[in-house]
């Protein structure tokens, strides 16, 4: 008997079915940030210029991507090294602008064939596209964007909002799956504000508008976002949670909440609210990041909350098209490829735990008051030999075991990212 042998007869034993949990599994896609491998700056502004908006990266390991050729050999080797079913994610800052596309154009006139490119991208690979208008980072933000006081500012953020829709809307119809947009924004102020509830009626009126623009909800899933603080903008965030769920809750069949799970009080966890949103809403969508401290957007680990959320994605029925994934997190103190892998290969380590539980044993253990048991039971999981499920899954998406990958993220940054500037 292999070493995968003996391992999947132990979760057998347990009443799990290995290889119906390796399946499922391979049939959730799990979208993938492409803003990772650049530190968030995208290819429409200055590069030099500041990250705005309450984010930041930090850390200046070389080899950062610098264009889209550089970005999309990073992504290529990223797909390759991780298993599962992925599908992209991009923010608009993406855009790649040609000669042939008639060049630069601001954000309030992106069309589709600014991302003619990307497409065909994930065109040749398989993979669907998820996307963002991008609300900050940007010389209109002042520094409010759809909150904004001024008519003008919230015009041009209004109307990239609803390019980013028929963008979405391409993106889905040329792909063949439907495109998550998340619209999230960075307003709100450093300090203690004289006005709260205005930049929300602002925000709310400007969602509306931005949402008035026809998009097919079977294709195009808008989502708002909310964030407790950011850096910079400390006191008050627009976007609050009740705020954007209730914005969500009252705009059913138009817009779904996202929680990213980086943007809650420290001791708040998403892996309870996921089946507390899932109560009331059909769908929703999640950033899968790891919150350090005030920080929101480090790499994400094999660690018990992002263990504990996949249980809830599993258990929900997530992988049956209630929970939208996607990664979100940005590290520029290591090399980046790296940090992209660590994070994905997580994120399905984690589902695939979360399959590999007798999940309706534990329930019933639950529901017949056995929480003796269920302690006991729930510990035990934690030293079956997971590892051995997790390689042979490995196997078969054609992606290296753990040891077996990193030796040529090294190599690629020998050979291509050190020789970038
Ligand atoms: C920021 C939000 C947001 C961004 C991306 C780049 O706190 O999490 O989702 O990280 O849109
Ligand atoms: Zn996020």
């Amino acid at each position: 008997m292999t070493l995968y042998q003996q391992a999947k007869t132990k979760y057998e034993a347990l009443g799990v079915d290995v290889e119906a949990a390796m399946s499922k599994l391979q049939s959730a896609p799990v979208a993938l940030h492409c803003w990772q491998g650049d530190d968030v700056r995208g290819f429409d502004t200055d590069p030099t210029k500041p990250l705005t908006g309450g984010i930041q990266t930090t850390g200046n390991y070389p080899g950062r991507a610098r264009t889209p050729e550089e970005l999309m050999a990073d992504i290529d080797l990223v797909l390759k090294l991780c298993p599962g079913t992925k599908k992209m994610n991009l923010h608009a800052s993406y855009a790649i602008f040609d000669e042939e596309n008639g060049g630069w154009v601001d954000r309030d006139k992106l069309e589709p064939k600014h991302f003619k490119k990307w497409v065909d991208f994930c065109k040749e690979r398989g993979l669907g596209c998820d996307f963002n208008p991008t609300f900050f980072s940007h010389p209109k933000c002042d520094p409010l964007t759809l909150a904004s006081p001024n008519e003008e500012t919230r015009r041009f953020w209004i109307d990239h909002g609803k390019a980013c829709i028929r963008i979405s809307q391409y993106l889905a119809e040329e792909l063949g799956q439907p495109c998550i947009m998340n619209i999230w924004t960075g307003d709100g102020f450093k300090d203690i504000p004289a006005d709260r509830m205005g930049p929300r009626m602002r925000y709310k009126e400007a969602m509306d508008e931005i949402l008035s623009e026809p998009f097919d909800f079977d294709k195009v899933k808008p989502c708002v976002e909310s964030k407790v603080f950011g850096i910079g903008v400390e006191a008050y965030t627009v976007g609050s949670a009740e705020y954007a769920l209730l914005y969500a809750a009252l705009n059913a069949g138009k817009c779904i909440p996202l929680m990213d799970n980086g943007h809650y009080h420290p001791t708040e966890v998403v892996s309870d609210k996921i089946p507390a949103l899932l109560s009331f809403f059909p769908e929703l969508a999640l950033h899968i990041t790891r919150p350090i401290r005030w920080d929101s957007d480090h790499v994400v680990l094999l660690d018990d909350e992002t263990k504990e959320i996949c249980k809830e994605i599993v258990r929900c029925g997530g992988l049956e098209g209630r929970v939208h994934m996607a990664l979100d997190y940005f590290d520029a103190s290591i090399n980046r490829v790296s940090a992209w892998v660590t994070g994905f290969r997580n994120v399905q380590k984690a589902l695939l735990m979360a399959l590999l539980t007798p999940n309706e044993q534990l329930k019933t253990l639950q529901d017949t008051d056995q929480f003796t048991e269920l302690m006991v039971r729930q510990e035990e999981m934690k030293t079956l030999p997971f590892g051995e499920i997790w390689n042979e899954y490995c196997r078969r998406c054609g992606a290296p075991e753990d040891g077996a990958w990193f030796a040529t993220v090294q190599q690629y940054e020998k050979d291509v990212q050190q020789a970038r500037g």
